[in-house]
């Protein structure tokens, strides 16, 4: 066991049941023009997160531990996408419209691809979700526990939204979740600050949280 200082306590990670979770590293959501973009957010604020996640991921690649990528992405004819959810926002900026990278939050298209300084290696699993949530209709859960995983660091965009979504599911389905702080963001600071609070309050009540240097510092001792 590896013990990283976290909050709201040690993280103690396993680590041959540990997987990193990068969470919609998507150019739909962090590169102008994408479905973020036409939402109205400033999407700069999530670029800034690169070179962090990077080297999360060469923690994790160098150790041979696994690596899970996940994309927002729908199928072209949308039959995976609730109406209710292809209804928000104006009728220009919707799921499956088309946007300079391609139709938004659709499989295939340029702007659904995972950011080329992140991109996902041979043999790395890459899961297309239809929900924020990575375990709802992915066949995910099962996948891990063909691999004995029990214990996922997670990282990714946005906090409040995919990745609290999926640390939630995750914690539901009994995994030991460990949120990396400074790899992960949002496009507004108070809800990425009040996501990191609310998943470690109440004794880790959806699980913990510590910087990318803890965990380094952690594996490396
Ligand atoms: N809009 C927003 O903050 N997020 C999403 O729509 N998806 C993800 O978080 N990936």
């Amino acid at each position: 066991m590896i013990a990283v200082q976290a909050s709201p306590y040690p993280y103690f990670l396993p680590p041959a049941s540990t997987a990193l979770v990068v969470i919609d590293m998507q150019r739909d959501f962090i590169e102008p023009g994408g479905f973020g973009d036409a939402l109205g957010n400033d999407v700069s604020r999530l670029a800034a997160i690169i070179p962090t996640v990077a080297q999360l991921l060469a923690l994790f690649r160098a150790r041979g531990w696994p690596v899970i990528h996940t994309r927002e992405a729908h199928l072209p004819d949308l039959s995976d996408c609730p109406p209710a959810k292809i209804a928000r926002g104006s009728a220009a900026t919707r799921i499956g419209q088309a946007g300079p990278m391609g139709r938004l939050l659709v499989r295939g298209e340029p702007g659904n691809q995972i950011v080329p300084d992140l991109a996902p290696l041979a043999g790395e699993m890459v899961v297309d979700k239809p929900g924020k949530g990575m375990f709802w209709a992915t066949g995910l859960h099962e996948a891990l526990q063909v691999k004995g995983i029990t214990h996922l660091v997670f990282a990714g965009v946005t906090t409040e939204v995919c990745v609290q979504t999926s640390m939630r599911e995750g914690n539901d389905r009994g995994y030991e979740c460990l949120l990396i702080t400074d790899a992960t963001e949002s496009y507004f600071a108070e809800y990425k600050a009040a996501t990191i609070s609310m998943i470690t309050a109440q004794g880790g009540i959806v699980g913990w949280a510590a910087p990318l240097a803890a965990l380094e510092q952690a594996v490396s001792s």
